[in-house]
């Protein structure tokens, strides 16, 4: 018989390895303490994956296959997929091991190890769950300079004939950026996010989770996340009913009190395979063309999934494992204790983090333009704040956390990914949200105790890393403003700097 593991982001019944599948075969699933710890996923994470594995596998042996599933506190389980793996070569004739490519470098690294540690044949499949393979984005990125993430989307929308109109795209452009991203207006009435109902299993889970991983970060309760195909697809429905019609408009937008805005929170969903990219497309294009959502809005939320999902995936494996020990600018502060206690008295930091917490989400923009923005200017390791993206968010997986990280937010892959870094003061903030209001700080002060730390932290990481970026063009009208500030204006934004920079070290509340 042959042996078909199942990892807990392979999910889907359309997923490579299963497509052959008979019921003579044995699929394995396990959970197991190397995935559950290699970093301290996020309670709500641990949950989420586990249940979504168990209700897996209780679907395909009701489909008559023969699964073999070793829970987390079976007394017999080794703690690893290459233990549980040798567990069944050892008792079963197993004729062949045969796997889909994993999503992280570091499991590719052990599966390719299992042949000679096994002596059982393995056969490693592409992941065909996405729209395309690492060798297609290799071939076009070969010989380019800068790899941008627009021309990636267009050969895409052509590729795969989506939104478009014989060879031009629909609505004769490409990109419906400038319509989009609008700050929220008060009197904004969100939809409520898709609540799934809790069952035996993953109240189970729960309980597992609650002593198990007890000293892991995060909020259990309440836990409304789907763990089922039937579920997720419900809650896709909800989004392309409530909220797509807005995505546009609001995407940028962050409003205190309202974690999940006008997004989609299906992230978690595609990542694990409970959902496929295509499908999601498609619902979304229909909605356009029933006339039940604008073209900004789905064109954008289209450009998320065809776009950045999949550029993001490609430049990680065409990358890999260089791309993890990059750090173009040379940041070495150690992660502040408030982005795990939200003990800040940055109110837009705070409730970020707090909702992280509670959520095990956040939205683009905060992750982005607060919590990556203040790691970048403040000059976190990339090591540090990388692993606390990988662990906090439900849809979190190095191949697209790292790039996020490493490349979006940190520049630290030295502009491959993003032409400048997304650097913003308290500006851009106070514009894009109402944070600014609750907070013990200002935003229209520069320096001194009441000023905003975004705004001194901005200029300062200006000057820091002038040598780095001062040649940049998209940097260069910056640079200017800053060689026209006064001496004493750029000592003062060195002091504050030096003053709150030096406070985050040994944990000061800032
Ligand atoms: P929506 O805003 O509704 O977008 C729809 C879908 O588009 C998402 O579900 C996702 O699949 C895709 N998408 C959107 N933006 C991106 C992007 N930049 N890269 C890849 N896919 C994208 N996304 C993850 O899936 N896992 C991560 O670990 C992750 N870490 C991130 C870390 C940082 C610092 C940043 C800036 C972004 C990160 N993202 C990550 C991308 C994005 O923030 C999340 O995909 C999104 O917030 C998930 O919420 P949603 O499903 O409501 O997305
Ligand atoms: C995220 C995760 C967790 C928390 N636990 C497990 C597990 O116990 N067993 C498993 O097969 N997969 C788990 N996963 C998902 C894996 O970490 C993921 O498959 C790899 O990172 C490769 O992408
Ligand atoms: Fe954040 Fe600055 Fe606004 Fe406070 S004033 S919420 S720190 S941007």
């Amino acid at each position: 018989m042959k042996l078909r593991l199942i990892l807990g982001d392979q999910l889907s019944l359309s997923v490579s390895n299963l497509s052959d599948a008979s019921v003579d075969d044995l699929i394995l699933m396990c959970e197991v303490k190397q995935e559950a710890t290699y970093v301290k996923h996020h309670k709500k994470k641990i949950v989420f994956v586990f249940s979504a594995m168990r209700h897996f596998a209780k679907g395909l042996r009701e489909q008559g296959y023969n699964v073999r599933y070793v829970a987390y506190d079976d007394p017999n389980n080794t703690g690893s997929l290459l233990g549980e793996v040798k567990r069944v070569v050892i008792s079963h004739d197993i004729s062949e091991i045969v796997l889909t490519n994993p999503g992280e470098h570091r499991v590719l690294s052990e599966f390719e190890t299992w042949y000679n540690l096994l002596g059982t044949p393995v056969t490693l499949r592409e992941d065909d769950r996405f729209l395309c393979t690492p060798r297609e984005f290799s071939t076009w990125a070969e010989g380019r300079k800068q790899l941008r993430m627009e021309f990636f989307y267009r050969e895409m929308r052509r590729k795969h004939h989506i939104l478009m109109d014989a060879n031009e795209p629909v609505g004769g452009q490409w990109n419906f950026d400038a319509d989009n991203r609008k700050p929220a207006p008060r009197n904004l009435s969100v939809p409520e996010t898709f609540m799934a109902p809790m069952d035996d299993i993953t109240q189970d889970v729960i309980d597992l989770v609650t002593v198990e991983f007890a000293d892991h970060f995060g909020d259990i309760y309440p836990f409304n996340f789907a763990v089922t195909r039937p579920d997720a697809l419900q809650a896709l429905d909800l989004f392309i009913s409530e909220r797509l019609s807005l995505f546009g408009d609001y995407q940028d937008a962050m409003v205190q009190g309202e974690p999940w805005m006008y997004h989609s929170h299906i992230g978690l969903y595609l990542n694990c395979g409970l959902l496929t990219p295509l499908e999601c497309i498609a619902r979304a294009e229909e909605a356009y063309h029933q006339g039940h959502a604008p073209l900004n809005a789905v064109e954008g939320f289209i450009r998320q999934i065809l776009g950045w999902r999949e550029y993001v995936r490609g430049i990680y494996w065409h990358k890999m494992p260089e791309y993890k020990t990059l750090n173009a600018l040379g940041a070495n502060r150690h992660l502040p204790e408030f982005y795990w206690s939200g003990q800040t008295q940055m109110n837009c930091v705070r409730q970020c983090v707090l909702e992280t917490k509670q959520n095990a989400y956040a939205h683009h923009i905060q992750r982005l333009m607060v919590l990556g923005n203040f790691a970048l200017i403040a000059g976190i390791d990339p090591d540090e704040i990388n692993e606390w993206y990988m662990l906090v968010y439900a849809d979190a997986y190095e191949w697209v956390e790292l790039p996020n990280v490493n490349g979006m937010v940190l520049f630290a892959d030295g502009g491959l990914l993003a032409s400048k870094p997304y650097a913003a003061s308290g500006a851009y903030i106070n514009k894009m949200s109402n944070y600014c209001k609750g907070c013990s700080y200002k935003p229209t002060i520069k320096n001194g105790p009441k000023a905003c730390p975004f705004n001194y932290l901005y200029w300062d990481f200006m000057e820091r890393n002038a040598e780095i970026l001062s040649g940049n063009p998209r940097m260069g009208f910056m640079y200017k403003t800053l060689g026209r500030m006064s001496d004493e204006k750029r000592q003062a934004v060195a002091d504050d700097s030096y003053n709150f920079l030096n406070k985050i070290s040994p944990d000061e509340k800032v």
